[in-house]
């Protein structure tokens, strides 16, 4: 397999999942910290009070991921660090992405910067949070100050990650941060979400900087061939993938889903305001690709019977229990569904794709010192064969990013999923690479082709 020229190998991490020292230099608390101190919303009671401590590991961690002959590095900026009360900068916080941003172009690794992976600071929730209109012109100022003091160096920037999971499991089942369970507020968070993602980009963007957002794709996979296997799949696509594309694309959230979720109350469609679709399609110049797993979709028989999928405007289907090989997580190895998602994406747009997060979770253990990951090198090996098959095919992909750099904070999970392509132990904090990581790097280095 060879890659285009100035293919970007990185891998990636996310603030709360990895840094630790919550409380260092006037962080304020996030919604995790608040969430994961509440008795039973985290596995094990577990916390990223000190996660993999990259907040003060950061230099040796940089070295490991530049000393496997990755190029990039996609991070995720605390927004709490930077601003503790989500209004007012503290530059203590800001120093720490300085720091961290010199130490990767000083190891000549791209920084690759998301500027919300899920820590919004409490403060701002305590004023109503993503379901409340102003967030998104808070997150623009927050977007303006980071982009103000590192633009200088950064040239690559994602606003949002994962808006999906950031409305829909923070705001919809309540099992993230910050734990409502309300379907028609989650809607209404999600467009907050993706508006913020605009008011930034619009105002940012320009060049010698490339914007982009990441969006976490689900394939839904009718399990049969009947009317309503289709119709199972789908609404599962619409309120899952299609209702964050399209309207970043420019076409607006597409009315199918629309009128899936109208009998939610209809906060929805009173959120979204006049113009604000134009915001949300503020030109990007590459889109994140987040890919796991598909999802199998069947029809219930009783459309009213409860369904096992805890989201709006899924009433009537199932997700059904995924077919081996699984991960840890129990997730569906599927990499032809990363070829054809690819292949999807590219028939919607022109964007380049980059795959910002793919990887999985398996049972490690250190031996002698090392990190037999075979699991995970068959799994890489497969996802990037299936990367490498989009391309072939016209996918103008230009980057792969493993989830993730680490082993770290899983959320809900704790610190039970290791999907790190660096064993750490949480008790001592030594870092072990696996095999993964070295494979991953072999190819890496193997296609290191300047631009
Ligand atoms: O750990 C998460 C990450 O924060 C967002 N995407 C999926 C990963 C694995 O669950």
């Amino acid at each position: 397999m060879t890659f285009p020229a100035g293919f970007r190998w990185g891998a990636a991490t996310a603030s709360y999942q990895v840094e630790g020292a919550v409380a260092a230099d006037g962080r304020g608390p996030s919604i995790w910290d608040t969430f994961a101190a509440a008795d039973g919303k985290v596995l094990g009671g577990a916390t990223g009070a000190v996660a993999c401590d990259h907040y003060h590991r950061y230099a040796e961690d940089i070295g490991l991921l530049a000393g496997l002959g990755l190029n990039a590095y996609r991070f995720s900026v605390a927004w709490p660090r930077v601003m503790p009360d989500g209004r007012t900068t503290s530059a203590p916080g800001l120093a720490f992405y300085d720091r961290l941003v010199d130490e990767l172009l000083s190891r000549d690794v791209t920084p690759v910067l998301t500027l919300y992976h899920w820590d919004l600071p409490q403060a701002l929730e305590d004023a109503g949070g993503w379901p409340e209109r102003d967030t998104a012109s808070r997150f623009a100022d927050y977007a303006a100050v980071v982009h103000a003091a590192l633009g200088d160096r950064v040239r690559q920037w994602t606003t949002v990650n994962e808006p999906f999971c950031a409305a829909f499991l923070g705001y919809g089942s309540g099992v993230h941060a910050p734990g409502v369970q309300d379907h028609d507020t989650a809607l209404v968070a999600a467009h907050h979400l993706l508006l913020a993602h605009g008011l930034a980009t619009r105002a940012l963007a320009g060049p010698g900087h490339e914007f982009s957002l990441a969006l976490n794709f689900a394939p839904a996979i009718p399990d049969g061939s009947s009317p309503a296997h289709a119709e199972a799949a789908r609404k599962f696509d619409g309120i899952h993938n299609r209702f964050f594309l399209d309207p970043v694309l420019g076409r607006g959230y597409p009315e199918d889903v629309v009128a899936d979720v109208e009998h939610h109350g209809g906060r929805f469609a009173a959120a979204v305001r006049d113009g604000d679709t134009d915001v949300i399609a503020a030109p990007i110049d590459w889109l994140g690709v987040n890919y796991y797993a598909p999802a199998r979709v069947t029809p219930l028989e009783d459309p009213l019977a409860p369904s096992n999928c805890p989201l709006p405007a899924l009433r009537g289907l199932d997700v059904l229990p995924a077919p081996p090989p699984l991960t840890a997580f129990g997730w569906e190895q599927s990499p032809s569904t990363l070829t054809s998602l690819l292949k999807w994406l590219s028939s919607q747009s022109n964007l380049p794709l980059v795959v910002a997060e793919n990887g999985a979770s398996f049972v490690d253990q250190v031996v002698d010192g090392r990190v037999y990951d075979a699991a995970r090198v068959n799994y890489f090996m497969e996802h990037l064969r299936a990367v490498h098959d989009a391309i072939r095919l016209g996918a103008d992909v230009r980057g792969y990013f493993a989830w993730s750099l680490l082993d770290n904070f899983e959320w809900a999970m704790g610190y039970t999923q290791r999907f790190g392509l660096i064993h750490v132990d949480f008790e001592t904090q030594q870092r072990t690479v696996k095999e993964s990581g070295r494979f991953l790097g072999r190819v890496a280095k193997a296609n290191a082709l300047p631009d």
